[in-house]
């Protein structure tokens, strides 16, 4: 099936005989991210109605697709570790035997390509070439997926002249079958470099490249290799100087990730010549540069945004983003201009409108049922994105002074507060926890640990992916190592308001870490860790919305809440067992013993 194959590299070239074999293609497409194949492409998703073609004056080279209704998000309960222990995958994995979900997952492949196309996406994770990139085949039977694929990722026969005979690329196979969730599977096996997604049209699921390749089975690569895949934004603030310093920051989903790492400045700082650039919103690769500073690139070439909520007040950059060369995946479809809308675009829904269903809607007067999917989507090329750093393609990465973590917590944690060292940085990071809210399904205020943000997405045991972080922290110079602090831009007074603004205003707090990494601001000590002094933080331009006194109550600690929350903690870690870095448990400890005072 292999004629004119591009690349000579035997372990390449027997991995797609043996699963075309499998699949049983009626024909075979190599795609090589060129604009024809690229444009021929779109035009035939468009005969079969798989793409619609959006207005090209409004918005050029943009288009619409509908997922299947019972296939609009990841699905965690269906994504499996496959290694070979269950151990190794760890208690908060879901695990497959890798001999038996091979088995059942060609069943559930087997002849799945009849009477369709396969096409051989070679693509790199980071920059064609840098130290930091890895490359990856996904053979897919979507032309949706080729098509995402080549905005979210670097596509070409100049990855595979790049990785030669080498056998250290990412095998991903992707068959749509019939999108039977009941047969909906996303496979992980990080011992043999394989990702096996089947029954799934949604993003998340088949673009094999993000969560599955660049977290999961990129985890596990960082821990074999020494090097951190993270799920973190990367940002730079730049000063009136003109220095720019980068920030790697890991939130849950819903805290505003994508809108933090394409912030605007507040206007006063605009004015000083402030900016922030945009290196990655959603993943990070991070390893040790010859100047032994941590050094990060965004292995990905696009972002994959949730739309609703998204618009010129809550972030620009993004919505600009989108105004070319994008896919909108679940959105509504306006047939007023053929364009989109979605729930927070603005307050004028569209009158005639097909909703991300594919059903007729009217904006005004279905009002009990929402135009866009509450998780649709756009994939939007970063070179769009109007604050994309200048090093975004820098094949060294860009060096790390601060990592944050954060949550949404309503009553716990203070607005922001710094770690004593990197070991207490990993606990803070390995407590993270977020509170449910009203938008998701299931009790209001339910803490879910989310270590790192990295719960769905580690691709081995939890309990080894922190030892792996105090390992990489005991390899640098503590001067040269980045500063790890916790922000939480969630905290509620007593009758329920959110006490910071946030949005572009959290760039007072990245300013106030920044000036701790320099050294140029004092903290206070207290149970958790380093507080600021509130005098510390800028709040000129925010009268009437926070004072020096409300800026005290969101930086107070509460040591009995802490305490409590000590007990969730606890109960968390001890499904991890004698596995768990007995550094955690001392940090633990501590903060117990600190906040008992
Ligand atoms: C994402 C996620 O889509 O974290 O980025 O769920
Ligand atoms: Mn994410």
């Amino acid at each position: 099936m292999l004629t004119n194959a591009p690349t000579k590299n035997p372990t390449i070239l027997a991995w797609l005989e043996d699963k075309l074999d499998l699949v049983k293609p009626d024909k075979v497409v190599w795609i090589d991210g060129s604009k024809e194949q690229t444009e021929a492409l779109r035009a035939e998703g468009c005969s079969t109605g798989e793409m619609i073609k959006l207005n090209q004056d409004l918005l050029p080279d943009c288009y619409l697709h509908r997922t299947a209704v019972n296939d609009v998000a990841r699905v965690e309960a269906r994504t499996f570790i496959c290694t070979p222990t269950e151990e190794e995958a760890g208690p908060t994995n879901h695990w497959m035997d890798p001999a038996k979900c091979y088995e059942m997952l060609y069943d559930i492949a087997k002849d799945s390509y009849k009477g369709r196309t396969a096409y051989i996406i070679p693509y790199s994770m980071g920059p064609v070439g840098s130290p930091f990139s890895k490359a990856g085949i996904e053979l897919t039977d979507s032309i949706y997926v080729v098509l995402n694929m080549l905005i979210m990722t670097r596509v070409g026969f100049d990855v595979l002249d790049c990785l030669g005979d080498s056998d250290d690329w990412v095998r991903g196979l992707h068959c749509k079958c019939d999108i039977d969730a009941e047969k909906r599977y996303i496979c992980q096996f990080p011992q043999d470099n394989t990702i096996i997604s089947v029954n799934s049209g949604y993003g998340g699921n088949v673009l094999l490249g993000k969560k599955c390749f660049a977290l999961r089975i990129a985890s596990y690569q960082g821990k074999m290799e020494g090097w951190q895949a993270e799920h973190m934004l990367i940002l730079g603030v730049e000063n009136p100087q003109g220095e720019v310093k980068y920030i790697c920051a890991a939130f849950p989903s819903a805290c505003g990730k994508t809108n933090l790492a394409m912030m605007i400045p507040p206007e006063g700082y605009k004015a000083k010549g402030y900016k922030v650039w945009t290196v990655g919103d959603d993943i990070s690769w991070i390893r040790k540069g010859p100047d032994g500073r941590l050094y990060a690139i965004n292995p990905e070439n696009g972002f994959f945004g949730v739309a609703p909520g998204t618009n010129m007040k809550s972030n620009p950059n993004a919505l600009l983003s989108t105004k070319k060369g994008a896919i909108f995946t679940n959105v509504c479809h306006n047939l007023e201009n053929n364009t989109v809308w979605w729930e927070g675009l603005d307050k004028n829904p569209p009158e005639n409108a097909i909703d991300w269903t594919g059903i007729p809607w009217n904006g005004k007067v279905d009002t009990d049922r929402p135009g866009a999917n509450p998780n649709s989507r756009f994939t939007a090329p970063a070179v769009n994105c109007p604050c994309l750093s200048s090093e975004f393609e820098n094949p060294q990465g860009v060096p790390i002074s601060a990592f944050v973590f954060g949550g949404r917590r309503a009553r716990l944690a203070p607005l922001v507060y710094q770690s004593r060292d990197w070991n207490h940085g990993v606990f803070v990071g390995s407590i993270m926890a977020s509170e449910t809210t009203a938008a998701a399904t299931g009790a209001v205020g339910v803490v879910r640990r989310d270590p790192m943000a990295m719960l769905p997405f580690c691709g081995y045991n939890m309990a080894d992916y922190w030892q792996h972080w105090i390992d990489i922290g005991a390899g640098l110079d503590p001067e040269k190592a980045p500063k790890i602090f916790n922000v939480n831009w969630f905290r509620k007074d007593d009758e329920g308001h959110f006490m910071w603004p946030g949005f572009g205003d959290n760039l007072r707090v990245l300013e106030w870490i920044l000036k701790r990494c320099e050294g140029k601001v004092g903290a206070q000590e207290t149970a958790i860790g380093y507080l600021p002094f509130a005098e510390d933080i800028n709040i000129e331009g925010l009268e009437g919305e926070v004072t020096l006194d409300s800026l005290r109550s969101i930086l107070d600690v509460d040591k009995k809440l802490w305490l409590d929350d000590a007990k969730g903690i606890e109960e968390f870690y001890a499904k991890f067992g004698d596995r768990l870095p007995p550094v955690l448990r001392k940090e633990l400890d501590t903060l117990k013993a600190n906040c008992a005072e």
